[in-house]
């Protein structure tokens, strides 16, 4: 089966009950057992739900993994790929990424005794100076946020494998529809399904997806040892989702390429940060590991200053100043006081988030309005 149909059919079959075409959302706690252990395949929604079921089906079926497990949340997700280690274990990690993962890995497992290098990967032979009989874990956002570096998975995959490393890559800003991890060597795909999967901005949620049998019974045990599971009303909303991904998607990058040629091509506009540019440094990876380039866009004004991009993005009217991105409509942020707001200002400013940097998800409304929006914000 190839993407698209995957989307819409990808392990999904007609409900047992009364054949519906959708999953029905069994908005259950727990199911009647005839004597105990006596029941039909489902004994608390913790363990395991009927319409989650469906959607983790799905998931695994477009990112060509064998199992998927969805949470409550993107860092739920994370979270539960960090308890599969233990104190003293390093971790060698992306150095720009989301500014909550950032958060995750500093203020709650660095106390927990696991140590984080963030490292910049665009070269990935940086990667191994890091790497020591301590290391268990390579996380890997890529195209990275805000700053959309592009990080070569299959290179990295090769360096997990010689040093026996696990090796997770974040692909929320891409989704399977650009790009396919698992296919390229990677161990678990993690996504913050809140993002494109859902597409629509209603819902928050997390996604693995692995090949490997026991390394997804070891994600499922912690999943429900721990709880962050995602509930039946969201499980549903995202199936749904998913459906229109490769639609969404196709949008989505045609007006993330003219709005990222449209800033580039405007005076007051400084620096472009998107990979579909042949002179994005990693544009030839970025070329060969992704379908396209997509719709998430960062950049800078000549002005550079807190004051432009705060004034930039109250002038706004189509694009909505607001956290998150990945759903129909266009977003816009500032990344230094918002999404990154947790990593320290110097820290910051090494990875090249000015606080003059603005942050664009590019919607699928018209590309003419979206121009037409920015113009206006830039230029009044
Ligand atoms: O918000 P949540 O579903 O918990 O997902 C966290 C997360 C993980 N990974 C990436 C690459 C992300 O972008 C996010 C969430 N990001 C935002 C809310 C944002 O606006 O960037």
């Amino acid at each position: 089966m190839k993407f698209n149909t995957k989307t819409i059919h990808g392990k999904q079959h007609p409900d047992k009950a009364y054949g519906s075409v959708m999953p029905p959302i069994y908005q259950t706690s727990t199911y009647a057992q005839s004597t105990p252990g006596g029941h039909k395949g489902y004994e608390y929604s913790r363990s395991a739900n009927p319409t989650r079921h469906a959607l983790e089906q799905s998931l695994a079926s477009i990112e060509n993994g064998d199992y998927g497990i969805a949470f409550a949340s993107g860092l739920a997700a994370i979270d539960a790929i960090m308890k599969l280690l233990k104190p003293g274990d390093e971790v060698v990690s992306t150095s720009d990424l989301y500014g909550g993962t950032y958060r995750l890995f500093t203020k709650i497992f660095e106390g927990f005794g696991i140590k984080f290098h963030f490292v910049g990967m665009q070269d990935v032979k940086n990667i191994e100076t890091y790497i020591n009989e301590k290391t268990k874990l390579i996380w890997v956002e890529t195209p990275t946020n805000p700053m959309m570096s592009i990080i070569d998975i299959e290179a990295v995959s090769i360096i997990s494998k010689k040093h026996n490393v696990l090796f997770a890559v974040d692909n929320t800003f891409a989704t399977p529809y650009l790009q396919l991890p698992l296919d390229l060597g990677a161990d678990i795909v993690m996504h913050s399904a809140t993002k494109y999967l859902g597409g629509h901005s209603d819902l928050v949620m997390g996604a693995l997806i692995v090949k490997d049998k026991e390394l997804a019974d070891r994600l499922y045990f912690i999943q429900n040892a721990s709880g962050a599971i995602s509930g039946p009303q969201d499980s549903f909303l995202a199936l749904r989702g998913i459906k229109t991904l490769h639609v969404r998607m196709q949008r989505h990058c045609e007006n993330g390429k003219a709005v990222a040629h449209y800033l580039k091509s405007h005076p007051m506009v400084d620096k472009v940060y998107w990979p579909g540019f042949e002179d994005h440094p990693n544009h030839h990876i970025a070329k060969r590991q992704m379908k396209d380039y997509g719709a998430m866009i960062s950049f800078t004004t000549k002005q550079d200053s807190l004051a432009g991009a705060v004034n930039f993005v109250e002038k706004l009217q189509i694009f909505t100043l607001a956290e998150s991105l990945g759903g129909v409509e266009s977003l816009a942020g500032h990344p230094a006081s918002m999404t990154h707001g947790s990593i320290p200002k110097e820290e910051r400013e090494k990875l090249g988030i000015k606080d003059s940097l603005v942050r664009l998800s590019v919607g699928i409304e018209d590309e003419e309005d979206l121009i037409a929006d920015l113009k206006q914000a830039l230029e009044n």
